[in-house]
């Protein structure tokens, strides 16, 4: 059956892989997961994107927060509050904190996060091969102006995204460690043998970017013997999830479907993409799009449950199969 290869960030990119899977299920899946919300917390190595696939292609996640666990509970992170270790508003839930103490020994005890990932995901059967796009710690920061001092600070997109909710400017992102860091070979093999390459419709800034700002990551998309089809994560001018507004706003990037396929351009044109779906109240876009050299069409995006993601994942195929 069919390889598909998808680069995936946390909420946006797990759902959309449910439905995925959920379509072609003979299909063999690689995830190539975003990386850089990681953070070392309380001595714990804490992996926000590969904890929201694995625990939503494994059903445990909590599908109303969006992640974490369901039928979490919270009793230790209260005892790590009261010591003033860690971030008060940064919640490691207790059956949570069993994801992290699991990966933290296991790295401690010499395996790569690529083994380590391999290990957790096991428990939960997901189906898919999730890989993390790199072993190495490419963590993202943002630079700020301190609402309180006016100084220029910079702080882990973690603490951007949920202690200031996105709400203070980022001046700008910065991938710590990307330079000498290097995209695992799991990964660069898995564009390598892809019959195709979807991007999910994740954040085009500190998800899909950061996953292409790992070195050799752009080359093995640009070479990936099969279409390259995205989706895009922008419905009529509003971000889908989280605050894309927001990162898209930092890099001068238009908050519309059409900027983001343009953002990730035609690779006919030296861009990743063949081809890219808009939202049908986007359906205005896809003439400029193509104009771009960007084969697109206009589907229902919204994906409100496993059916919806589904169709959108064969819409993706099927746009593939064209261009094959
Ligand atoms: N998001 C929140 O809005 N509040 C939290 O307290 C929080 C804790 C948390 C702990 C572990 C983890 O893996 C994710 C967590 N998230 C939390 C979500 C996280 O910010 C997102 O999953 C991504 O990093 C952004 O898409």
């Amino acid at each position: 059956m069919s390889r598909v290869t998808v680069l995936a960030g946390g909420v946006g990119g797990a759902r959309f892989v449910r439905g995925l899977a959920h379509h072609l299920p003979g299909a063999e899946i690689s995830v190539i997961a975003n990386t850089g919300d990681d953070l070392w917390l309380a001595g714990l190595r804490v992996c926000p994107d590969l904890d929201s696939i694995m625990y939503t292609l494994g059903a445990a996640n909590d599908e109303q927060r969006g992640w974490g666990r369901v039928g979490e509970s919270e009793r230790v992170s209260a005892e790590l509050t009261a010591y003033g270790v860690g971030w008060p508003w940064f919640t490691l839930g207790d059956l949570d904190l069993g994801t992290h103490i699991a990966r933290s020994a296991l790295l401690r005890d010499g395996l790569t996060l690529t083994e380590t990932t391999a290990r957790l995901a096991a428990r939960w059967n997901i189906g898919v091969r999730l890989l993390p796009v790199t072993d190495d710690e490419v963590e993202t920061h943002v630079e700020i102006v301190d609402p309180e001092t006016g100084a220029v600070r910079v702080i882990h997109f973690e603490e951007w995204w949920v202690r200031h909710r996105a709400s203070v400017p980022a001046r700008r992102f910065l991938h710590r460690g990307v330079d000498s860091a290097t995209a695992t070979e799991e990964a660069l093999d898995a564009l390598r043998t892809a019959d195709i390459v979807l991007f999910a419709p994740s954040n085009p800034v500190v998800s899909i970017g950061t996953i292409t700002a790992i070195p050799g990551i752009t080359e093995a998309v640009r070479a990936a013997s099969g279409p390259v089809i995205g989706i895009a994560p922008i419905i009529a001018g509003q971000a889908v999830r989280g605050m894309a507004d927001a990162c898209l706003r930092a890099i001068g990037v238009d908050t519309t479907a059409s900027a983001v396929g343009r953002h990730y351009g035609a690779r006919e044109a030296g861009g990743l993409l063949d081809g890219w779906l808009v939202d049908e109240t986007d359906a205005a876009s896809v003439a400029e799009l193509e104009e771009a050299g960007i084969r697109t069409e206009a589907v229902p995006l919204w994906m409100t449950d496993v059916q919806a993601s589904a169709a959108i994942a064969a819409a993706a195929v099927a746009l593939a199969e064209r261009l094959r």
